[in-house]
C-alpha cells in the first residue's frame, strides 16, 4: 500500500501543556518508528521548551530528535504542504497553507486530531469525513480513544520494555531519586506525584496525608499548586528543590521535567495524580494506581468525560473497589470533601495496582495512536 512519507503536524498551545505534549509525542513517534519526514509547526516555543529542553525558543526552524520544528508565525510563510496534514485539536490551519493544499494535484490527507475521550459517541465520529464547502479538500476526524473503533492512545513501541526495565532495577530507581535529591523510599513510606489544576483541593488532601499513619512524600512539579502549598504551609516554597513538612506529610517541589523524565516519576511513585489528557495516558502506562482530573470545561462537560472513563476503567473491578475509585476521582474533580473518600480509595491500592497491569495489557492490545493514524491515512488519500 502507498504510504505517504511527508507529514505536517500543526499545534496551537491554547493553555497548559497537553496540546504540545500530545503533538510532540506524535511527531517524534511518526519520525522514529514510522520513518516519516515530519514537520511540527507550533505557535509557542516557550511552552514547548518546558517539556523538551533541546528546543531553542528563539529559532524559527530547528531539528529536534528527528523532527523539523517550525515556529508558527503570522503572516504564514509560503511552504509546500505535506502529503498528510494533521490539524491538532481544531487549531485552524493558516489560510495560505490551506489554499496551497487545495492547489496540489494530489490533495493532502487532512486530519483533524481530536481530544481523547471515552464517551460512546466517539466510536461513531471517529474517521468521519467533512468535505470543505469551498475547496476541493476533505478533512477527516480522528478521535483517540479506548474502544476498538477509535484511534487508540499514544504509546511508543519500546515503552513497555523501558518501563519494565526501570521498575525491575532498584539501582536505576535509586539513581533516579538521587537525581531529584531524594533517598529511595523507606519501607513504610508512600510516594505520590501530584499534577493538578490550580483550583484543586490540595490543602484538604494535604491535611489528610499529614494525619495518615504511614508517611507520605508528595512530589509536585514546579509551578503546580503553588498557592495551595503556600497557604497550607504558611510559606512560599514553590521553587524546585523546596521541601516542606507537617506531621507525616513531606512535600517536595521538583523541577518541571522533560516528558521522558516525567514518565520515570510516574513509574517510580506508588500513586499518581494526573490531569488533562497526556499525563492521564502516561499514568495508565505506569501500571500504578492513578487519580485523574479531566481538564475543566464549561457546562461541566469534563464530568461526563470522567463518568465515561470510570465506566470502562471500573468494569472489571470488584464493586467495592469500583465504588472507591469512582467516589474519590469524582470528589477530587468536583472539588468536594475528600475526608471519607480518600482513605476508602487508598485502602484499595493493592487491588488497583493489579488492575493497572491488566488494564494496560488490554489497552496495549488495541494498538497505539500513531500507528493507527499512519494506517488510516493511505486509505483516505
Ligand atoms: O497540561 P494539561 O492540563 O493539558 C490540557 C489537556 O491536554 C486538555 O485535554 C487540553 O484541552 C488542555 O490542556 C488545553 O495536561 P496534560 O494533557 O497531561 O499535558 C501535560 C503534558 O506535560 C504532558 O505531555 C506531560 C507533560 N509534563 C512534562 O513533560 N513534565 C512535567 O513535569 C509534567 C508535570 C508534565
Amino acid at each position: 500500500m502507498h504510504q505517504p512519507k511527508f507529514w505536517d503536524v500543526f499545534c496551537k498551545v491554547v493553555d497548559n501543556y497537553g496540546d504540545i505534549g500530545v503533538c510532540w509525542r506524535l511527531a517524534r513517534q511518526l519520525a522514529s518508528e514510522h520513518g516519516l519526514r515530519v514537520r511540527l509547526i507550533v505557535d509557542d516555543l516557550s511552552a514547548f521548551r518546558r517539556i523538551c529542553n533541546d528546543i531553542d525558543a528563539t529559532q524559527a526552524v530547528q531539528t529536534c530528535r528527528g523532527v523539523e520544528v517550525r515556529h508558527w508565525v503570522e503572516p504564514f510563510p509560503d511552504i509546500e504542504p505535506a502529503q498528510v496534514v494533521v490539524e491538532a485539536f481544531a487549531c485552524e490551519l493558516p489560510e495560505p497553507y490551506v489554499q496551497a493544499m487545495a492547489a496540489q494535484a494530489v490533495k493532502p490527507c487532512w486530519i483533524n486530531l481530536e481530544y481523547l475521550s471515552a464517551e460512546g459517541w466517539v466510536d461513531e465520529c471517529h474517521g468521519m469525513a467533512s468535505p470543505s464547502p469551498r475547496l476541493p479538500l476533505i478533512k477527516h476526524f480522528f478521535f483517540p480513544g479506548f474502544a476498538p473503533k477509535t484511534g487508540g492512545v499514544p504509546m511508543e513501541r519500546d515503552l513497555p520494555e523501558r518501563r519494565l526495565a526501570f521498575q525491575q532495577d532498584a539501582g536505576a530507581q535509586a539513581a533516579f531519586w538521587q537525581e531529584l535529591g531524594l533517598a529511595p523510599p523507606s519501607a513504610t513510606e508512600s510516594r505520590i506525584s501530584l499534577f493538578c489544576y490550580p483550583d484543586s483541593r490540595v490543602e484538604a488532601l494535604f491535611a489528610l496525608w499529614r494525619e495518615q499513619i504511614a508517611p507520605v512524600t508528595c512530589l509536585v512539579p514546579e509551578g503546580i499548586a503553588g498557592e495551595a502549598i503556600a497557604a497550607f504551609f504558611g510559606q512560599a516554597a514553590s521553587a524546585a528543590g523546596g521541601l516542606l513538612k507537617q506531621g507525616n506529610l513531606e512535600v517536595r517541589i521538583l523541577p518541571f521535567m522533560e516528558q521522558d523524565f516525567y514518565d520515570r516519576l510516574l513509574w517510580a511513585c506508588d500513586c499518581n495524580f494526573v490531569r488533562g489528557e497526556d499525563s492521564f495516558v502516561r499514568a495508565q502506562w505506569a501500571l500504578k494506581p492513578l487519580v485523574w482530573q479531566p481538564y475543566p470545561q464549561t457546562q461541566e462537560a469534563h464530568l461526563s468525560k470522567l463518568e465515561a472513563f470510570l465506566r470502562i476503567y471500573c468494569r472489571e473491578l470488584p464493586a467495592e473497589t469500583a465504588e472507591a475509585v469512582s467516589a474519590f476521582w469524582k470528589a477530587w474533580s468536583r472539588g468536594e470533601a475528600l475526608g471519607v473518600a480518600w482513605p476508602v480509595f487508598w485502602k484499595q491500592r493493592a487491588i488497583l495496582a493489579r488492575h493497572a497491569e491488566a488494564w494496560a495489557t488490554a489497552l496495549r492490545e488495541k494498538g497505539d495512536m500513531a500507528t493507527r493514524l499512519a494506517e488510516f491515512c493511505p486509505d483516505t488519500l
